[in-house]
């Protein structure tokens, strides 16, 4: 077919608007990747919601108040009812795979109860946040009643509590990765002075993991993390195993004006805890975050005793510690 004059016309000013629009669509898309100069696109970056020290310090109450979750006692059991319950409430599966069981070194034996929470468990990306919420059975710094419990309200129901309010507040927001809270069970039966005879539940979940290749990003243990005016040191293995961890907590509290908690210093003063087996077995990098005693070099002196109580749960730590993980969690892509 001929075209007349007009239509060429047409067909020219046609084309020319096609050619205009498509170079116009492409300045659109290129340039504000040339101008980040990033080269994947970049998920957005969500801001950390606020941690509710209230809401972490209630978690720790909770627990307290149901006895001392010592491995095999009514409160023990309970406390996993407690825990696996709101963790689903916040969206998290759970599991505590069934059949497992450890020998203490007393030669006692209990079914393990690893308390197992994913957050959208689909996704690639993820971080590991642990801590053990089983009560140690004896309190024997103290000076009465060793052979009793204590309410392990720091040493042990601090980091659960912790835990439990960042999943809250990952329900309420949903951050960019895959979250997975693992509460270890049977940490605290060791005896002193036999380094192998503590960490029972990291242990056995680090060597038969919940999910077969299971891989997080990273993972923060934590331990002791409520104590009134708390000295976080960089923990010496974790800053030997782990050391771009620690410096992305640190970092982050840094920024959000948490320094004095989280100081500078590396000290190694832990020997046997549950981020051990995690590095170690699973081989997966993770830190512990864990109260320091600069006047002793070692665990603050309520540690294993009966004044490990309420009285040892301050809200501005929790809040520090809390905080600074959400800011972690929600800058993680
Ligand atoms: C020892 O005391 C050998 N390890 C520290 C692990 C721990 C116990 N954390 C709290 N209680
Ligand atoms: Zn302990």
């Amino acid at each position: 077919m001929a075209l007349t004059g007009r239509s060429k016309n047409r067909l020219f000013i046609f084309a020319a608007s096609l050619l205009l629009m498509s170079c116009g669509n492409e300045t659109s898309t290129t340039a504000p990747d040339t101008a980040s100069s990033a080269k994947a696109p970049e998920v957005k970056k969500i801001p950390a919601p606020a941690f509710n020290p209230d809401s972490a310090y209630a978690y720790i109450k909770a627990q307290v108040d149901l006895g001392p979750r010592v491995p095999g006692s009514t409160a023990h059991a309970a406390c996993a009812e407690f825990l696996s319950a709101k963790l689903r409430s916040y969206g998290f599966e759970v599991m505590i795979p069934a059949g497992q069981t450890v020998k203490t070194s007393d030669g006692k034996q209990f079914a393990l109860k690893n308390i197992i929470a994913s957050y959208k468990p689909e996704l690639q990306s993820r971080v590991m946040l642990c801590s053990h919420w089983d009560t140690r059975p004896v309190t024997e710094s103290d000076t009465k009643d060793k052979d009793k419990p204590g309410d392990g309200a720091n040493d042990g129901a601090s980091g659960v509590g912790v835990a439990l309010e960042v999943a809250r507040q990952i329900s309420l927001l949903h951050p960019n990765v895959g979250v997975d809270i693992i509460y270890f069970d049977v940490e605290d039966y060791g005896d002193n002075g036999n380094e192998d005879s503590w960490c029972l539940g990291s242990k056995y979940w680090a060597t038969n993991l919940h999910k077969r290749d299971y891989v997080a990003n990273f993972g923060i243990l934590l331990d002791m993390v409520g104590g009134p005016g708390a000295v976080f040191v960089k923990e010496g293995y974790s800053a030997e195993m782990a050391p771009q961890i620690v410096d992305k907590v640190w970092s982050a509290a840094e920024r959000l004006g948490y320094g004095n908690y989280f100081q500078p210093q590396t000290v190694r003063f832990v020997g046997a805890d549950d981020h051990v087996p995690v590095n170690e077995q699973a081989h997966i990098p993770c830190i512990d975050i864990i109260q320091y005693n600069k006047a002793t070099g070692g665990f603050p002196d309520y540690h294993h005793t009966h004044k490990d109580n309420m009285d040892a749960i301050d809200k501005n730590t929790l809040k520090a510690v809390g905080q600074t993980l959400l800011e972690v969690i929600y800058s993680e892509q």
